[in-house]
């Protein structure tokens, strides 16, 4: 019941529970609620086995678990929480290893298995990870697009995995993909919902907060950074990087640019810098260029992020650290490589034994990626990337994350045979706007004016007088509008006109024309839903309000199931399948799928299973 709950509770078992914990912990009644959990949960199976073709058609053996020392040692995290972030800033700077970020829980699966990993499967992998890395950087582990979808297709809570992996890595800095005044959403949201999200997000464990804009516009990427800063973590500025600075023939995003933009972000009081290359379109002999000249420039540590689609990454990393790269993002290697960022391990071992030797354990690191290996099979419905490098991403520079979406996007509208000319039109469509930095959401934009205008077939040439008369997608018209903020070279203006229709564009930060958000109201609406939503609820629903009410409605409906394993959450089971699921510490349901009835008359379909030894029937509505 509603005391064991709390005795099971993560921030209880931490020992962090302040006197607000059971008001501002909803699970905890949400869970009260439901009287039979067990029926809950077979009606959540029963579902699947009925309604979902992909359901339990292979079993999975339990995945290797890496062996483990015991000894989580002190790392950066204590520095940060001990001496704050100019503290561990100048240690950076003072050290010769390279540093090494861990990506795995965020942009990996993010890239590969479009962001489905659950918190489950993350925890699982924890206490291996705390000890491995230990001595790494920080850990990418929440952001981007992970916030969203944990909401909306795994049905659990982004602020319960920060806690839960927290309560396992005390040692690791936590780190966050936030994009600048779209937050972890798509569009922009007003200043006073930003600060709160950074100051909840802080309070609840993040340690560095990577925060860009997806033009590189400055005035786009300083709120954030000031709450940051003024919540004393580690506040990264970002450049996305795109073009190709070894390309004399590039006048616009040559290195003068990037050293001028990194000037003015080292001006916002940012402890790190980050070159985000998002596409993966920064080649080893580019990197050497643009990471020397940045740290001749400018006096910050340098953090590289890149995606490994072209397969030359791992030598970009290498000659980063040659320039000087003070960290890297990488991947465990399992979940590593193409969209992904390139192989954590291979870099280990590439380093070994010279001057940059990360002095990370490749043993323990193999213990890991066997471990994520077995995790990955689970996810096999989401593999949609490519199979082998591609360098026409060089021609294209579409995103990894978009690069995996892209397809499935056009084919669902019907234009799969024609996915090679939306590409094309991808490129086309950023020449016609200037050449844009293109990274969610401008790469959304971008990817969107392309299909629109396949499907039209449109051409930069027919664009402006048949557009008159056309309704452009909601992207496009947001970007026009000057909603995502101001491009380096400014906006076509007959095609904003066009797209515009009469509306006029505006010029300053969208945060200083927004209303605030009214926190109250939308605690009013959620309450509708839930007896007394907790700030985080409040605040998630801000960004998101349909995804959060159906999230809550589906917790109403089918329980807690964040602890069932992955290939029952997404697959159910196998007819005879026995799968045990520890619900709370200490009580554990043993589930066997027996088979599913005839239909019944009323449209719902009988489906068998054993519990605990009793056999059970739950009726399912058949939408098969
Ligand atoms: C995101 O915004 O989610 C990204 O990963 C951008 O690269
Ligand atoms: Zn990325």
């Amino acid at each position: 019941g509603f005391i064991d709950n709390i005795l099971i509770h993560p921030m209880f078992r931490a020992g962090k529970c302040h006197t607000k914990f059971i008001d501002e912990t909803p699970e905890l009644f949400i869970i009260r609620d439901s009287k039979d959990r067990a029926t809950k949960m077979l009606k959540y199976i029963g579902n699947i086995v009925v309604n979902d073709p992909t359901a339990g058609q292979r079993m999975y053996d339990t995945p290797r678990f890496p062996k483990l020392t015991g000894e989580k040692k002190p790392g950066l995290k204590q520095l940060l929480d001990t001496k704050g972030p100019e503290a561990v800033k100048q240690w950076v700077l003072d050290q010769k290893k390279l540093l090494i970020t861990d990506t795995t829980m965020r942009d990996a699966h993010q890239s590969l298995l479009a962001t489905r990993v659950r918190t489950r499967d993350m925890v699982k992998g924890a206490d291996a990870t705390a000890e491995a890395l230990a001595d790494a950087f920080s850990l990418e582990m929440w952001g981007g697009a992970t916030f969203d979808v944990a909401y909306r297709f795994l049905k659990e809570s982004p602020w319960e995995r920060l806690d839960m992996l927290r309560e396992k890595i005390p040692n690791i800095p936590f780190q966050m993909l936030l994009r600048g005044a779209n937050a972890v959403g798509y569009t922009n949201y007003p200043d006073n919902l930003i600060r709160e999200f950074i100051k909840e997000s802080a309070r609840s464990g993040i340690d560095v907060f990577r925060v860009f804009d997806s033009l590189n516009w400055v005035p786009g990427m300083e709120v954030a950074l000031d709450e940051v800063l003024n919540q004393n973590k580690i506040a990264e500025a970002t450049i996305c990087y795109t073009g190709d600075v070894g390309n004399p023939k590039d006048d616009k995003y040559t290195l003068n640019y990037y050293v001028n933009l990194a000037k003015r972000l080292e001006k916002t009081g940012a402890h790190t810098l980050c070159i985000k290359d998002m596409a993966g379109l920064l080649k080893p002999y580019s990197g050497y260029k643009l990471v020397k000249a940045l740290k001749e420039e400018i006096g910050l540590p340098i953090h590289l992020h890149t995606h490994d689609t072209s397969g030359n990454q791992i030598a970009t990393l290498l000659m980063a650290a040659e320039a000087g790269v003070d960290i890297a993002d990488v991947a465990i290697s399992s979940m590593s490589s193409l969209t992904s960022q390139p192989s954590m391990n291979s870099l280990v071992a590439a380093l070994e034994g010279q001057d940059r030797d990360t002095g990370l354990s490749l043993e323990r690191l193999q213990g890991l990626s066997d471990y994520w290996c077995d995790v990955r099979d689970r996810y096999g419905a989401f593999e949609g990337g490519i199979k082998y490098p591609a360098t026409d991403i060089y021609e294209y520079e579409i995103p990894g994350g978009q690069y995996t979406n892209l397809k499935p996007q056009v084919e669902s509208l019907g234009l799969g045979h024609r996915f090679d000319e939306v590409k094309k039109m991808y490129k086309t469509v950023d020449t016609m706007l200037g050449g844009l930095v293109k990274v969610t959401p401008s790469s959304k934009m971008v990817g969107d004016l392309a299909i629109f205008m396949v499907q039209n077939d449109l051409t930069p040439e027919t664009i402006v007088e048949r557009g008159e008369t056309m309704n452009f997608p909601d992207s496009v018209v947001s970007y026009f509008k000057g909603m995502m903020g101001q491009p380096e070279w400014g906006f076509p203006e007959d095609l904003q006109r066009v797209v515009l229709k009469g509306e006029e564009p505006i010029s300053c930060r969208p945060g200083e024309l927004l209303p605030p958000m009214d926190f109250d109201a939308a605690r009013k609406r959620l309450e509708e839903f839930i007896p007394s939503p907790n700030w985080r609820m409040v605040i998630s629903w801000c960004f998101y309000p349909k995804v959060v009410e159906d999230f809550l409605k589906n917790r109403k409906e089918y329980g807690y199931i964040t602890r069932l394993g992955s290939h029952v959450f997404f697959h159910g089971l196998a007819e005879g399948e026995t799968n045990k699921v520890n619900i709370e510490d200490g009580k554990t349901l043993v589930i066997k799928y027996l088979g599913k009835g005839d239909a019944n008359p009323d449209g719902t379909r009988n489906v068998m299973f054993e519990l605990n030894g009793i056999r059970r029937e739950v009726a399912v509505t058949d939408r098969s």
